[in-house]
């Protein structure tokens, strides 16, 4: 049997390029994490005067952008830290990274010319000045595409029929009504533009010095791919925008190489020339296979900038709530998810301003208070929400007499909750809103188990809310990003496909060792008891009532 192993005395390098940072993981050829890094971009990178890595235009409702020059200075920075980690970059054998969802970068005519001499003397920066034709892309928090989504629904047949051609209906962040929306209000722009590519292949192109192709689980979150045909939706592209399928070019499994490292990183990094640059992909596609997210029935959660929650599926359903993407470590397979826009900037806003800006404070409110919170439900959207669809605003209701099973007595609430109670509906709110959608999608009652990360996730009180309203126990990875070590994974992934000459299922490189390497996980809550749990699935009845009646009062249908 040919040898599949990874080689000895090599490393794997994965970035995550994400709204707020950008973090870089190297795995070992036992898949253990030796090095990892990161630019934090409102403090390291300070003279773009982002706020949380964005900036939200006051001028137009909804627009919020990033400066794509931030993102090709942090990378540089980046590799100028992970080299002071005495790392042999010689035996990095493969690189890949996650790129924050959606969010489309423009390059300017003529710029591939740039791209494929980049000269090591001089940083990114110099070089890619001007060889954008858009200098702020617009990214998965802007909402400001509301027309164009419904344009292009309607020139597919509906809703519905773009859904289960592309996996998704369309969704303000996804990056084709991103696209109509250049197109519709600067056509010049749009004429002037080469190739749009998305966060994951931009980085991508930078590593190869060539225009990268956009691989299957991020081409999902397009509004533009056939997920089914893993190829562009000529319905789809004619709906979008004209001659689009030039500017975007070739896709590719998430498990191809790209191309080989441009002399640029072997020469100023000391990269070896024969590192191969594996394809970028999504940073919820990684995080997928940063999870092992290997059995369906399994649950993910990541609890960051945005939250979302992940399931493996080999039968996609797609329709009108969350999204179905390519599974970046399974040729055949699809990942579902949801996403919520308001996750950890909405805890901080309400941990400043109800628990004295404290999380010790947070977790003791969360812990004094009753499950059920006494009958009171909260909806708290700090940025316009994307599941439901709501605009920004906090909304309070209570059931009186709430004993978990009698739902009369419902009463909107004008003032706030006292501080403790405030904490405990927001928490609830989160976790009630992702069980009742998750189980709309398919997900077994319990599931399984649960595997939370991100920031949050190291919140003992948080998990064992999630234990409770979900029902099942709830494990925790001992890693800080799984999408940058998602993204490591996949290069080592990558690295073996292409020694195989085509795919390899991925449970094939770590076998039996999982628990061995950085990727094992451990269990940080116990399932709450079921009575509890059914108790929950009363509330949570109550609250999608209560939602559906915003959502038709506020929302778009
Ligand atoms: C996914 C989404 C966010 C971004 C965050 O659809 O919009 O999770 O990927 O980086």
């Amino acid at each position: 049997m040919a040898d599949f192993s990874l080689p000895q005395d090599s490393y794997f390098l994965g970035f995550d390029s994400s709204t707020q940072s950008l973090k870089a993981t190297i795995l070992d050829s036992n898949l253990n994490i030796v090095a990892s890094e990161l630019v934090h971009f409102d403090s390291g990178l300070p003279h773009y005067k982002t706020k949380d890595g964005v900036y939200r235009d006051p001028s137009e409702s909804g627009r919020i952008v990033s400066p794509t020059l931030m993102w090709v200075e942090a990378l540089d920075l980046i590799l100028e830290k992970l080299s002071k980690s005495k790392l042999d970059f010689g035996k990095i054998a493969a690189v890949s990274g996650s790129g924050q969802q959606h969010g489309s970068v423009y390059w300017k005519n003529g710029s591939s010319q740039i791209l494929s001499s980049l000269d090591p003397k001089k940083s990114l920066l110099d070089q890619l000045e001007s060889a954008f034709s858009i200098n702020e892309s617009p990214i998965w928090m802007d909402s400001s595409t509301t027309v164009q989504c419904r344009e292009i629904e309607k020139a597919c047949g509906g809703a519905m029929e773009l859904a289960q051609v592309t996996g998704s209906r369309a969704y303000e962040r996804f990056t084709g009504p991103q696209i109509k929306k250049v197109f519709d209000t600067q056509p010049e722009v749009y004429k002037n533009t080469e190739r749009i590519s998305i966060v994951s292949s931009f980085m991508a192109s930078i590593f190869i010095g060539d225009y990268a192709a956009i691989d299957h689980s991020d081409g999902s979150g397009m509004n533009l791919m056939d997920i089914k045909e893993r190829a562009w939706s000529k319905l789809a592209l004619e709906a979008t925008a004209p001659g689009l399928e030039s500017k975007l070019g070739k896709l590719a499994p998430a498990y191809a190489v790209a191309g080989n490292i441009a002399p640029y990183f072997v020469e100023r990094y000391h990269f070896n020339k024969n590192c191969l640059v594996v394809q970028w992909s999504g940073d919820n596609p990684n995080s997928v296979a940063g999870l092992t997210l290997n059995v369906p029935g399994d649950l993910a959660i990541s609890l960051g900038t945005s939250d979302t929650v992940f399931m493996i599926t080999k039968d996609p359903n797609p329709g009108l709530e969350g999204h179905v993407f390519a599974n970046p470590v399974d040729a055949e397979g699809y990942m579902t998810m949801l996403v919520y826009k308001n996750g950890s900037l909405t805890r901080e806003d309400v941990r400043n301003h109800c628990a004295e800006k404290s999380w010790d404070v947070f977790n003791k409110f969360l812990q004094q208070t009753p499950p059920l919170n006494g009958g009171r439900l909260g909806f708290y959207y700090k940025d316009h929400e994307i599941l439901p669809p709501l605009p920004v605003g906090y909304h309070r209701y209570v059931i009186e007499n709430f004993s978990g099973d009698s739902l009369d007595g419902l009463k909107e609430q004008e003032e706030e909750f006292d501080p403790p109670s405030e904490v405990r509906a927001l928490i609830e709110g989160q976790f009630l809103s992702m069980r009742a959608h998750a189980e709309r999608f398919g997900m077994p009652s319990p599931p399984k188990r649960i595997i939370a990360t991100g920031g949050a996730s190291a919140n003992e009180s948080i998990l064992s809310s999630i234990a409770s309203i979900f029902g099942c126990d709830v494990y925790t990875v001992q890693r800080p990003d799984s999408a940058s070590l998602g993204a490591a994974l996949r290069a080592a992934h990558g690295w073996l496909c292409n020694k195989k000459g085509g795919f390899l299922p991925i449970s094939d490189m770590y076998m039996d060792k999982l628990e061995k390497t950085s990727l094992s996980c451990k269990l940080s809550a116990n399932a709450g008891d079921q009575e509890l749990v059914s108790k929950y699935a009363t509330f949570m009845k109550k609250r999608i009532e209560i939602e559906n009646s915003l959502v038709q009062k506020l929302g778009r249908c």
